[in-house]
């Protein structure tokens, strides 16, 4: 099986990727609308197919990506069926299955952080992730949504801490950092659900937690009620339109070298290798500028920031730190020549010999 943990920094949520390495079929738990992008470039560089979103929840503090990415991989979008949110294809309910290829995750209704929150547990229980039901050491607040720390309590003690001993836990968040927790571990140190805790202690304390609402809250909830869908125009822009771009799950835009032989002419080719590789015998773009990457910071007034720049070398990875470069620097239109002029040349587009 696949698997990756992945974090957005703003919400301090974490997404979760599962996929079955033999059929290509995958599924996201919790994604984030902003990081729609690095998501749908992970599955593409990982070869796989996104069959569903699963949200533990509906989310109080960031817009889940399940909308965004239905558009662009027309993934099913599955959520608690009880919160009747608006354009959820697999509303899912305790005891249901969501497989992907031969593997599949269990869906056990663990409310209490919000009405709606569920559990999903990997079909040997050798994890589980239970969004903000229970936390690293922690668990959800029960102050909002159809929060309940009475449900809370039997919710994490009979769905969750009854797993198996050595099941990893996976939260939907977490403020310090930390990723990954065990079923044993928190039925002895969770302070606020573990050890000889009672609901008369837990409710104690849940109900005098005292925290400020998240501060996305007022957009987040009826954006996730409907699924992440925007209402009117679309928050964050899409794919950039001034070039036929690949984002990889580096953070860095690519172009193929047919798509830039295309619209080469809108661009500025700048080519980052040192002077003497721009004549030998790979050759270099026709309209190419050398400037090589250990002066590209201190020549940045030879480019004109308003077009598009896109950065060249030998394999593509000199360049790639220049795109970074020029990208810090404002430059707000910049993309990397994918395999640089190793890939350019081996697919028998135009070179150029001559000097600088
Ligand atoms: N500062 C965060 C607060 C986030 C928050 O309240 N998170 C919820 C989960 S949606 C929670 O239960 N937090 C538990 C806690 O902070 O103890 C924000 O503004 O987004
Ligand atoms: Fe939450």
């Amino acid at each position: 099986m696949i698997f990756r943990q992945l974090f957005d920094a703003v919400s301090s949520t974490y997404t979760y990727l599962l996929g079955d390495a033999e059929s290509g079929e995958a599924l996201l738990i919790d994604p984030v609308y902003e990081q729609v992008p690095r998501d749908l470039a992970l599955l593409q560089e990982l070869g796989l197919r996104l069959q569903a979103t699963l949200d533990t929840h509906v989310h109080a503090d960031h817009v889940t990506g399940a909308w965004r990415l239905r558009q662009r991989c027309g993934s099913e979008i599955a959520l608690a069926a009880t919160v009747g949110a608006e354009g959820v294809n697999r509303p899912l309910r305790h005891g249901d299955r969501v497989a992907f290829g031969k593997r599949h995750l269990g869906v056990r209704a663990t409310p209490g952080h919000t009405s709606g929150c569920l559990t999903y547990v990997l079909d040997d229980e050798s994890m589980a992730f239970t969004g903000d039901s229970l936390l690293i050491r922690g668990c959800g607040r029960t102050d909002f949504q159809g929060g309940s720390p009475q449900q809370l309590f039997s919710s994490v003690r009979e769905q969750i801490l009854t797993l198996p001993g050595d099941c990893l836990l996976y939260p939907a968040h977490d403020y310090r950092g930390i990723t990954v927790t065990s079923v044993a571990e928190e039925r002895r140190f969770n302070p606020r659900l573990g050890g000889d805790v009672d609901l008369g202690d837990f409710a104690g304390y849940m109900n005098n937690l005292n925290l400020p609402h998240p501060k996305q809250m007022a957009v987040a909830v009826p954006a996730n009620l409907r699924c992440g869908k925007p209402e009117g125009e679309a928050p964050v822009a899409e794919t950039p339109d001034w070039a036929p771009l690949i984002l990889r799950f580096s953070g860095v835009w690519e172009i193929e070298p047919m798509a830039l032989l295309e619209h080469a002419a809108k661009f500025q080719i700048v080519d980052v290798r040192e002077a003497p590789e721009f004549i030998d015998q790979l050759g270099h773009l026709p309209d190419a500028r050398l400037v090589p990457l250990s002066q590209l910071m201190g020549r940045l007034d030879e480019l004109d920031r308003e077009r598009p720049v896109v950065a060249v070398c030998r394999s593509g990875v000199r360049s790639a730190q220049a795109s970074v470069l020029l990208t810090k620097a404002g430059f707000g239109k910049v993309a990397n020549l994918a395999g640089g002029m190793l890939r350019w040349k081996a697919e028998g587009l135009p070179v150029a010999t001559d000097s600088v």
